[in-house]
């Protein structure tokens, strides 16, 4: 155990880092320098960021390529050990790192401890999954007569494109799943924070994987993402983010002549909880506000509307009004702060554009006031309003902005296919102590994470596999036991083990 204003973290509190592309384990210095401003102070940098350029590209891709081979025929039981001690040093490295998800990424002390936490699972359970599925062949049972057996390796040159949000965790997930797998990696990080996935893969070469099999370019979505999924020598695509990206990625897999591309793509959402008359109130609003406004409601699990029947409508919105006037909005390094800032200026005034829109057709039920200290950074204050109709909302509201509908019980099956019309299929929430709605609800909603009676935040990885239908992604599911297969390519072999087969095979091969 250990306090999160440890001396440890403090000492990283004030520090510069300075970072930049890693290629063939070496930093390169490039002409593309940018300042890091923290989201919660942004007067105060964290450092400075180097972006990839053309020659980094063509530099990874390069070494990539040639280092593919002996990579993927690496022990498996080997490369599982390079990510059981990437996440022993993730754990000694705990203070830097929270440090910098804290002041790099603006997340609060308690998201970003949990955020190590994560990454540090899912190296631990890939390791584990790479080993029993990558091992050993898989023996089928045939005809006698003759063997059949089943074997994974890896692709080839992955490419992984993550988001700032889960900057450590989704960073070094998709990357150790692919690696694992046999799979060499360019990692494109989100530009907002690049710091921390630089200090990751520093300690991934550090764990002992080779210096040609990750590479990380940093930089800007078009120069270094679109050349990267645009080119030839890659194998495959991890992907998370917008929906919208996503899109325009398949789209230039599906355009490459001479090979079909796989997409692995985890991306937004328009997440649901539904309540009936039979819920709890307390327990609801606890679990409303959890998964609205926790994170600042910058994840693509958290909860956008909230479905309330008629008959407990009023009560419940009552106490969601006073939990909001509750809710601590602040500077995140403080232990009381609840939501901390957005990632940046632009998220900023997206959302702030999406609630001057939606207060002119909706009504305000709260909206949190905003301490003094938020005037220095991108804060928005959490904020409700009661809304008609899901279809009012165009798209996804990466921020603490929830929308609530009041529902009658004979208007359920309608406003479930409006759910499913909105293409999306991530998260969904359900109030209720009756067994029976909330299974029917489940079975009717595309969804792939169902939370019932609960928040519906925060998936454990080898617990509650995470990842959606529809617009909201291809699967398979994040720290679930199918992850590493889309990462793999199978090849079966079959020996016929008769003498007379046999015989005749090695006569004809000797004649020949
Ligand atoms: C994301 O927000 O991009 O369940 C996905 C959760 C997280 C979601 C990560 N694992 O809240």
């Amino acid at each position: 155990e250990w306090a999160p204003f440890s001396e440890g973290v403090q000492r990283h509190m004030t520090r510069q880092w300075k970072k930049g592309p890693i290629v063939g384990g070496q930093p390169v210095e490039t002409a593309e320098v940018s300042n890091i401003l923290s989201p919660y102070r942004r007067q105060e940098t964290v450092g400075t960021m180097n972006g990839a350029g053309n020659a980094e590209v063509e530099m990874a891709l390069d070494k990539a390529t040639h280092a593919f081979n002996r990579w993927n025929r690496t022990d498996v039981s080997q490369r599982s050990a390079c990510l059981e001690r990437l996440a022993d040093l993730l754990e000694t490295h705990r203070d830097e790192l929270v440090a910098l998800c804290h002041r790099e990424a603006g997340k609060t002390i308690h998201d970003a401890i949990d955020e190590i936490r994560e990454a540090v699972d899912f190296c631990r359970y890939y390791a584990v999954q790479a080993r029993e599925k990558f091992g050993a062949p898989m023996v089928m049972t045939g005809p006698t007569g003759e063997s059949n057996e089943l074997y994974l390796s890896g692709r080839g040159v992955f490419v992984c494109i993550s988001p700032w949000n889960f900057p450590l965790a989704i960073f070094l997930g998709q990357i150790t799943a692919a690696l694992s797998a046999g799979n060499v990696v360019i990692a494109k990080p989100a530009e907002q924070t690049g710091l921390i996935a630089a200090r990751a893969t520093e300690l991934m070469l550090e764990a002992g994987i080779p210096d040609d099999v990750i590479h990380l370019l940093p930089g800007d979505g078009a120069t270094v993402g679109g050349r990267l999924v645009a080119d030839p020598r890659i194998a495959g695509v991890a992907f998370t983010g917008s929906t919208e990206t996503a899109q325009r990625i398949n789209q230039t897999l599906a355009n490459r002549p001479g090979a079909i591309v796989p997409l692995i793509a985890e991306t937004g959402g328009m997440n649901t909880m539904l309540v009936d008359s039979t819920a709890l109130p307390e327990q609801v609003v606890q679990d409303v506000i959890h998964s609205a406004f926790g994170s600042a409601g910058q994840r693509c699990s958290a909860l956008r509307v909230l479905y309330i029947q008629d008959d407990v409508a009023q009560r419940i919105i009552e106490l969601l009004k006073g939990a909001m006037q509750e809710l601590r909005v602040g500077d995140p390094a403080l232990h009381e702060t609840d939501v901390g800032p957005v990632i940046d200026a632009d998220a900023l005034a997206g959302l702030e554009r999406h609630v001057e829109k939606i207060k002119q057709e909706a009504t305000l039920i709260a909206e949190t006031p905003l301490s003094e200290e938020c005037a220095d950074g991108y804060f928005i204050a959490p904020v409700a309003f009661e809304i008609n109709r899901i279809s009012q909302l165009e798209r996804e509201q990466f921020g603490p902005i929830l929308h609530v509908i009041r529902y009658k019980a004979s208007e359920l099956d309608q406003i479930l296919d409006d759910i499913n019309d909105t293409g999306y299929g991530l998260t969904l929430g359900v109030h209720t102590r009756n067994e029976a709605s909330a299974c029917y609800i489940e079975e009717r909603l595309n969804v792939g994470n169902a939370y019932i009676n609960r928040n519906q935040i925060g998936a454990v990885v080898g617990v509650q596999p995470f990842g959606g239908q529809g617009l909201s992604g291809t699967g398979p599911k994040a720290g679930g036991p199918h992850y590493l297969y889309r990462f793999a390519t199978e090849r079966t072999r079959t020996v016929n083990t008769t003498a007379v087969g046999g015989n005749a095979t090695l006569l004809s091969l000797g004649d020949g």
